[in-house]
C-alpha cells in the first residue's frame, strides 16, 4: 500500500477552541496565507477491476462503480490509493456492484447502464450524468478538487457541480429551514442546540444526502463522509452546488430518478429502511422531564384511563436513575420498578426510559468498573481517558464505533428489560458534554478497525449508540420488536431507530418548523420522526398545544414531551375545551392506526418514505416545489396543519385528483387551492378519491379490544386507485417469516359503478370474519350490492350511516 494515505489519519496538532485554557485558534484555515486547490487533470488512462472502472489523471485516481442501473458511486484518491472501503451508512449487503461496459469515444469515457449514462470527459476529467435519452441530469461544474496541507493532515476534499437556474434542493435530515435549500449552506456536526432557531445550523443529525429537481426531474447525491461536511446550494454562486469535508474520502452516489419518490427508494435501497415498529410505538406518547415519584407515574397514568384519553407510552426522563447512572434505579422516587411497570402494562402503558451516553466515574459502579477493565471508554491523543460533565457529574464515555463495546453496551440493558420496560430512549449522542460542547478532535475512535479520531466518529456516534441499544434489545426481547428513539442520528440510523428533532420551544413559528423538520426527515430516510408536541422549552397555551396535537396526529411519531422547569402538559392541562380537542384528535389517532401501521409497512418494506411534501406529490409543476405546508402521509391521507393562533380559514393546495374533506366528506376538485375552514376542533385532513381507509374502534391503548370485524372507509371515485392494508401480530418478528398479510384493494369506478376487488398477499389470518364496508363520496345512494355473484343488504348503523358486511376473503364487490 502507498505510503501517502497515511497522512487522512493525521489530527490537526492544534486544538480546537473549544478547548479551555488552550490558546484560542479561530479558523486554523482563515489563518494560512493561501491554500492551493488542486484539481483532476486530464483523464490519462483507465482499468477495469473486479467492482468498477479506474480513471486517472497520471496521478490521482477516481473509481466509478455502477452499484444499480440507477445507482452510481465515485470516488477520489487525490494520490492514487483508495482509503479502506467502509461505511456505516451503507452496509455491504445494500452495496451490489454490476459491472457494465465502457464506451469510449474521441471526447469522453461512458458508463452505461440500462438507465444512466455516466460520462467522465478526457480533457477535464468533469463527470455527468445523463439519461438514456441524452438529459444531462447532474453535471460537474469543475473537476473534483482537494486541499492538501500539513496543519490541517489529509485532505479537505470538494465537489462542484452545475446548479440550474430553475434547479430546488430537498433533504438534508433535520435542518430547521425552508424545504427548499436552494440559496442555503449547510454544515453537518451533530450538536446538542437547546432550543435552538429558524436557520440554526448545525443541529443534531447529518444526512448528507440531498435531491435536486430541475425541469421536473430529481435526481439525488449521497456523500457518504462522516467528517464535517458542508453543502452549499447555490448559495455563493447561483450556478453552483457544491460539497465538501474537513476530512475522508470525496466518495458519493448519484441516485438516479426521475421522480423524488425514486430517489428517496433507492436512497433506502442502500442505506436500509426502518424495521417494522412494534404497533404501540405508533400509538400516543405522554413524556415529560421528569415524571417522579412513582405516585405521580402512576397518577397520569390513572387520569388518562379515567378521562379516556387514549395511550400507549408513558416515558422516564433522566431521573429515575440513581445520580444518573445508567442502568440504575433511584429507589427513594422508584421503590419497586417492576411492580410499577408491571401494574402499568396490567393498565396498558407501556414504560420507556432514558438512557445516555456518558458513565458516571465511579468506582463503586459497576457500569463504570466494567468499561475501565475491559478499556471501553474513549481516549484522548496521549492515551488518557476523554472525560467530561454531564448529568452525572464527571463522566467517561464508551466508544460505540467498537463492536465489542456496541455488545456489552446492548447486555447492559438486560436489567432494565428484566424490569419490564418496553422501549429506549438515546439522548446527548451528539455526543453532548457541558461546557465544551463535545469531545475534543483527539479523541480515539475504533471506528471498525479503521481508527480515526472524533473529527471522523464524531458524525456517527450516536447512530453506533443506538445500534449497540436496538443490537442487544433485539437479543433481549427475543422475537419481540424493541423500540428505540435517538436524538443524534447519522444516515442508515433508520435501520436501528425512531428520531426525534431534539430541544424545541413552545411558539408558533416552532410548530412550523416541526413541520418542516418531520417532512425533510422523511424524504432523507429518517420517515420515523416526530417533534415534542406543544414545544420543549416555553409555555405554550391552550391553542398551540392543541394546533401542534393535530400536527402530531400526522406525525410519524406522537409524543408529547416537555422541560422540566414548564407547567404540566398533558392533554388536559389547559382546560376542558382544550381537553375535548385533543382527545378528539388523540382518538383520531388511533382511528387510524391500521392505515399508519400499513403506511410504515411500504416504509419498511418498499422504501417509501410516510411523509410526503407537496414537492414530491407534483415535482413537474414549478409553483408546488415552493409549497411546504401541505404535505400527504402516507398516499391517501392529504393535510395541512394550522400554524397560526387565530386562524379561522387556510388556503390549502390539493393535488390532481379528487378530495374528500376527513370531517365532513365534502367533495373538493384537486390541482388547485381551496378556502378551508379551521374551526379549532377540525384541521385541513382530506382524503383522496379512491381510497380505501382501515378504521379501528377507538381504544384506549393498542390492542385493547379484540376486534369484531374491521371497518373500511372506501372513497368514491369515477376513476381507478389502489390501496393496501397491511396487518401481523403487531409486536413479533414474525412477519420477516411472510407471517403478514396485506390486502390489495382496487377501487374502479371509470364505468359508473363502482367494483372493489381484493387481492391478499401472505401468511398472515386475521381473528375477525367480516369488512364493514363504509362507502364515502357516493352520488347517490347504491340499488345493489353483491360479493363475489351474491346480493347483499345495504345496513343502517346507530349513526344512522349505511354500510354492507363482506366476508374478509371476499374477492369482488359490486355496488350499483
Ligand atoms: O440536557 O434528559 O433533548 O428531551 O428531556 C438536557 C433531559 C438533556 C435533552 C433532551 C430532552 C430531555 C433532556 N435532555
Amino acid at each position: 500500500m502507498e505510503e501517502e494515505l497515511k497522512p487522512i489519519a493525521v489530527e490537526p496538532t492544534t486544538e480546537s477552541s473549544l478547548e479551555g485554557d488552550v490558546h484560542h485558534v479561530n479558523n486554523p484555515v482563515l489563518d494560512l496565507p493561501h491554500i492551493e486547490k488542486k484539481y483532476l487533470g486530464s483523464v490519462k488512462s483507465y482499468l477495469k477491476h473486479d467492482k468498477g472502472y479506474i480513471f486517472s489523471d497520471g496521478s490521482a485516481k477516481v473509481e466509478v462503480t455502477v452499484v444499480t442501473d440507477e445507482i452510481i458511486r465515485v470516488r477520489l484518491a487525490p494520490k492514487g490509493s483508495f482509503l479502506e472501503d467502509f461505511s456505516y451508512a451503507v452496509p455491504p449487503s445494500n452495496l451490489h456492484s454490476v459491472l457494465f461496459d465502457l464506451e469510449e469515444s474521441e471526447d469522453f469515457f461512458a458508463v452505461k447502464t440500462n438507465t444512466v449514462i455516466c460520462k467522465i470527459k478526457k480533457q477535464d476529467f468533469y463527470i455527468s450524468f445523463e439519461d438514456r435519452i441524452g438529459k444531462v441530469v447532474n453535471a460537474d461544474y469543475s473537476s473534483m478538487h482537494w486541499e492538501e496541507n500539513p496543519d490541517f493532515g489529509g485532505y479537505y476534499v470538494y465537489c462542484t457541480k452545475k446548479a440550474s437556474s430553475d434547479e430546488v434542493f430537498f433533504g438534508g435530515g433535520d435542518k430547521a429551514t425552508n424545504l427548499n435549500l436552494r440559496g442555503k449552506r449547510i454544515q453537518n456536526w451533530n450538536s446538542d442546540t437547546y432550543s435552538y432557531a429558524f436557520n440554526q445550523d448545525p443541529l443534531y443529525k447529518t444526512i448528507p444526502f440531498y435531491i435536486g429537481v430541475h425541469e421536473g426531474d430529481a435526481y439525488g447525491i449521497f456523500f457518504d463522509n462522516t467528517f464535517k461536511t458542508y453543502f452549499d446550494f447555490a448559495a455563493e454562486n447561483h450556478d453552483q452546488t457544491s460539497f465538501w469535508s474537513e476530512g475522508g474520502e470525496l466518495q458519493y452516489y448519484y441516485i438516479h430518478g426521475p421522480h423524488m419518490m425514486d430517489v428517496v427508494k433507492r436512497y433506502h435501497s442502500i442505506t436500509g429502511t426502518h424495521y417494522l415498529p412494534p404497533m404501540w410505538a405508533i400509538g400516543y406518547h405522554q413524556c415529560r422531564w421528569s415524571y417522579y415519584p412513582e405516585t405521580m407515574v402512576r397518577d397520569v397514568a390513572k387520569q388518562f384511563r379515567q378521562r379516556s384519553i387514549p395511550c400507549d407510552a408513558i416515558y422516564l426522563d433522566i431521573d429515575y436513575m440513581d445520580g444518573y447512572r445508567c442502568f440504575t434505579w433511584n429507589k427513594q422516587y422508584f421503590p419497586n420498578p417492576k411492580k410499577m411497570i408491571s401494574d402499568l402494562a396490567s393498565d396498558g402503558f407501556k414504560t420507556v426510559v432514558m438512557i445516555d451516553p456518558g458513565i458516571k466515574v465511579d468506582d463503586n459502579y459497576w457500569v463504570f468498573k466494567e468499561g475501565q477493565e475491559n478499556k471501553y471508554f474513549c481516549r484522548r491523543g496521549d492515551d488518557y481517558f476523554m472525560e467530561g460533565f454531564v448529568w452525572p457529574g464527571r463522566c467517561q464515555f464508551p466508544d460505540f464505533t467498537n463492536p465489542k463495546v456496541r455488545e456489552w453496551w446492548g447486555s447492559l440493558y438486560k436489567g432494565l428489560v428484566e424490569d419490564g420496560v418496553a422501549g429506549f430512549w438515546n439522548d446527548m449522542n451528539e455526543p453532548a458534554v457541558f461546557g465544551r460542547g463535545t469531545f475534543p478532535d483527539d479523541v480515539r475512535h475504533y471506528y471498525e478497525g479503521h481508527r480515526g479520531s472524533h473529527r471522523k466518529a464524531h458524525n456517527i456516534y450516536g447512530m453506533q449508540m443506538v445500534r449497540a441499544t436496538y443490537d442487544g434489545l433485539k437479543k433481549l426481547y427475543q422475537n419481540r420488536r424493541p423500540f428505540t428513539i435517538t436524538r443524534a442520528a447519522y444516515s442508515g440510523t433508520q435501520r436501528y431507530s425512531s428520531v426525534w428533532t431534539g430541544d424545541n420551544v413552545a411558539t408558533w413559528e416552532h410548530l412550523k418548523i416541526g413541520t418542516l423538520q418531520l417532512q425533510r426527515l422523511s424524504v432523507s430516510g429518517l420517515s420515523f420522526c416526530g417533534t415534542d408536541i406543544g414545544g420543549f422549552t416555553g409555555e405554550p397555551d391552550g391553542e398551540l398545544f392543541t394546533r401542534w396535537m393535530q400536527f402530531g396526529v400526522f406525525s410519524p411519531f406522537m409524543r408529547v414531551h416537555s422541560a422540566g422547569d414548564t407547567r404540566d402538559r398533558e392533554p388536559w392541562s389547559f382546560g376542558e375545551d382544550w381537553e375535548l380537542i385533543n382527545r378528539k384528535f388523540i382518538e383520531l389517532r388511533y382511528k387510524l392506526l391500521p392505515y399508519i401501521y400499513s403506511v410504515f409497512w411500504e416504509q419498511h418494506k418498499y422504501g417509501l418514505p410516510i411523509l410526503r411534501p407537496l414537492a414530491m406529490l407534483e415535482q413537474h409543476i414549478p409553483k408546488n416545489l415552493q409549497r411546504e405546508e401541505e404535505f400527504a402521509f402516507g398516499d391517501k391521507i392529504l393535510v395541512s396543519p394550522v400554524l397560526n393562533p387565530g386562524q379561522q380559514e387556510k388556503i390549502v393546495y390539493l393535488p390532481a385528483g379528487y378530495w374528500y374533506y376527513y370531517f365532513d366528506n365534502t367533495g373538493y376538485e384537486g390541482a388547485q387551492e381551496h378556502v378551508v375552514h379551521t374551526p379549532l376542533d377540525e384541521m385541513p385532513v382530506f382524503i383522496k378519491h379512491g381510497s380505501v381507509i382501515p378504521e379501528y374502534p377507538v381504544m384506549q391503548y393498542t390492542g385493547e379490544k379484540k376486534l369484531e370485524h374491521l371497518k373500511l372507509n372506501v372513497y368514491h371515485t369515477s376513476g381507478k386507485e389502489d390501496s393496501y392494508v397491511y396487518a401481523d401480530h403487531g409486536d413479533t418478528f414474525a412477519y420477516e417469516q411472510n407471517i403478514y398479510s396485506e390486502k390489495h384493494f382496487i377501487v374502479d369506478g371509470s364505468q359508473g359503478f363502482l367494483v372493489i376487488t381484493q387481492h391478499i398477499e401472505g401468511l398472515h389470518s386475521e381473528r375477525f370474519d367480516n369488512y364493514h364496508i363504509y362507502l364515502v363520496g357516493m352520488p347517490t345512494l347504491p340499488t345493489s350490492v353483491s360479493q363475489d355473484g351474491v346480493d347483499i343488504e345495504l345496513q343502517k348503523d346507530k349513526q344512522d350511516n349505511f354500510f354492507f358486511v363482506v366476508e374478509k376473503e371476499f374477492r369482488k364487490i359490486v355496488v350499483q
